[in-house]
């Protein structure tokens, strides 16, 4: 039973849970939040698009009939269009690049640390969560976006699309308050909540709106042990998720053995709309992002590395907040020894699974002095981003990066 704090009256933004309406089910619910005239010409377009990949698809079908039916497949002119339709992609509207946001003002990347936060100190573990819009890169090259954030126990990631992990012990109280933009310079204008997926408590009180500027408090314990998300889950969930608003929620095991070094990635989308604006829905609905990042900020730890030593224990807390793409977490140079996950425990493993919202800790050693990439073994995913380095000390110069 979680404790629900007296002065706190969830019920006042309690309002039903529709998920089916996030997934674009009901149009009607994306109103409020997203649309925009620029968001009607761009579904328009995406319709458009789909249209012109069936007219491909059908010229495919014509250039096949006419392969199989011709003497002189060089001669056939429909074998001309075929290569054309082959790279028909609806929804892959091209992510606008930074030359092309000139005049937006957003903010300078700042590297995550990867480093675990400690759990907090005393026998009720509090945390005060806010919210926040920014505008900020993902991408060094693309440009910058809209991203709406929380902030944990005061420590925000201005510069990136990150939210801080929380880190608590198996059976601990966990003492919550959110507030939807504390003060004016949280730019908050639109309601927001968020869903922790490590609490067994009623949705439809815990997980509401919260209006701009309004607060929530509640307690719950924390008895399953696990790497899990929390995320906003106000309609249209999937542009609240796809924006930013994910984070890692770890509850260590009890009698969970020390290791040298605790890190956390978690992986996460970006669909850049307008320069400086919102995150683009029909990107999103199409499953096609721009970015697929560790820690809010495409290649942070390929461009500067994660600093490990050669034959320390590591254990990595792996987090995958989608909102839609699956992650293959590889390590390259190594085998994890251990793994726990929600898919159970396992030895020897190459890769982890992890749908979106899973996540799981890894442990492994690195044999020799050496820069060993991090990296989402989807290599189409890992190409917009999802890739760091972890560096030995006394790693060879010249390797890797
Ligand atoms: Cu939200």
């Amino acid at each position: 039973m979680p404790a629900v704090h007296p002065d706190h009256q969830p019920s006042k933004s309690k309002q039903t849970l529709d998920y089916r309406a996030a997934e674009g089910f009901a149009p009607e619910a994306d109103a409020p939040a997203v649309e925009t005239p620029a968001n009607v010409r761009r579904e328009w377009t995406l319709v458009g698009l789909g249209l012109t990949a069936l007219l491909a698809i059908v010229v495919c079908v014509v250039a096949v009939v006419a392969l199989v039916t011709s003497d002189d497949r060089a001669a056939t002119p429909a074998t001309v269009a075929a290569p054309a339709a082959a790279h028909a992609d609806p929804g892959a509207t091209p992510a606008p690049t930074l030359a092309e946001a000139k005049g937006v003002a957003f903010e300078k990347f700042s590297r995550v640390d990867p480093k675990l936060p400690a759990v907090p100190a005393g026998a009720v573990k509090t945390f005060k969560v806010d919210v926040f819009h920014h505008v900020t890169q993902v991408s060094k090259d693309l440009a910058p976006t809209e991203v709406w954030s929380y902030a944990v126990n005061g420590v925000k990631y201005r510069g990136s699309g990150a939210s801080p992990p929380m880190v608590v012990n198996e059976g601990d109280t966990v003492d919550f308050t959110l507030v939807n933009g504390s003060t004016t310079s949280m730019k908050v204008n639109l309601p927001h909540s968020l869903d922790f997926h490590s609490a067994e408590v009623d949705p439809g009180t815990h997980y509401g709106d919260l209006a701009p500027g309004k607060s929530m408090h509640y307690r719950f314990k924390a008895d399953h042990p696990g790497v899990f998300m929390y995320h906003c889950a106000t309609q249209p969930v999937l542009l609240h998720t796809g924006a930013g608003m994910t984070g890692m929620f770890v509850v260590k095991p009890k009698g969970l053995p020390a290791v040298d070094r605790e890190l956390w990635a978690t992986q996460q989308e970006f669909y850049i709309g307008k320069p400086g604006g919102q995150a683009d829905l029909g990107k999103l609905k199409a499953k096609q992002p721009d970015v697929i990042a560790f820690n809010g900020y495409a290649d942070q730890y390929k461009d500067k590395p994660i600093s490990v030593r050669k034959g320390e224990r590591i254990r990595m807390y792996v987090l995958n907040a989608g909102p839609s793409i699956w992650s293959a977490f590889h390590v390259i140079g190594t085998v994890f020894d251990k793994v726990h996950t929600d898919n159970g425990t396992a030895s020897h493993v190459q890769t982890v699974n992890l749908a979106p919202s899973q996540g799981g800790s890894v442990e492994f050693t690195l044999n020799d002095e050496g820069t060993y990439p991090f990296v989402t073994h989807a290599f189409g995913d890992m190409v917009k981003g999802a890739l760091g380095v972890l560096k030995t000390r006394h790693a060879p110069a010249g390797h890797g990066h």
